[in-house]
């Protein structure tokens, strides 16, 4: 399973580089990588399993911040936080996306970034994704909300982009155009 110690931090080259696209059918190691990222997020929302590996919380998770530049990543949304959303997406893309911005109100973290960095990250507010599963079966679905958010935070890894690129250096709590915020505890 993946640990805090498997986790790159801010400054290693592997999270600035633009991760590869993945050949499918997956390999052997591509498949445990892909299960071992959705395992750590599920596990990363599990008290007991946070208490016992002493886990960060998380929604998302990337294959560079593993220090694999492939182009992967998991996410989940529990029954509880109202998304219910679970996926590994594999070769990403972003189809199409709203002209309206979004950002969460508490902001942004990263278990790659070991500080808070206070400040609004702007984003798009409704994305139309696709990617493809570890069978290989392309899907597509539109994201709104907090799983918007998160799918464009994780995309960005795969490009070598840190949520802290988009903040407004002179004022990070400036007023963003033609924007919503999404009112959520960083949960973190
Ligand atoms: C990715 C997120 C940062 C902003 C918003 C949030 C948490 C992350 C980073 C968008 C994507 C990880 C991956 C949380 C969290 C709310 C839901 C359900 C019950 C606890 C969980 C906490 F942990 N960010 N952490 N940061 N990233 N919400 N929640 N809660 O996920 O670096 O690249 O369990
Ligand atoms: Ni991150």
């Amino acid at each position: 399973m993946i640990l805090m110690k498997d986790i790159i931090r801010e400054g290693h080259p592997t999270l600035r580089a633009k991760s590869k696209e993945v050949q499918f059918p997956l390999s052997e190691e591509d498949r445990k990588l892909s299960e071992d990222l959705l395992e750590y997020v599920i596990n990363s929302q599990n008290d007991e399993m946070i208490e016992k590996y002493d886990l960060r919380p998380g929604v998302g998770i990337a294959a560079p911040q593993v220090n694999v530049p492939k182009r992967i990543f998991a996410l989940h949304f529990d029954e509880n936080s109202g998304e219910n959303l679970s996926l590994i997406a594999i070769n990403p893309k972003i189809v199409s996306h709203s002209v309206e911005k979004a950002y969460l109100s508490a902001g942004e973290g990263c278990l790659s970034v070991d500080r808070p960095i206070p400040g609004y990250v702007p984003r798009y507010a409704r994305v139309t994704v696709k990617a493809f599963d570890i069978e290989g079966k392309e899907y597509k679905m539109r994201l709104k909300g907090l799983p918007a958010i998160a799918f464009q935070h994780e995309l960005d890894h795969l490009n070598g982009i840190m949520f802290f690129d988009h903040i407004n250096p002179k004022n990070p709590f400036a007023e963003i155009d033609n924007a919503i915020a999404i009112d959520r505890a960083s949960g973190e």
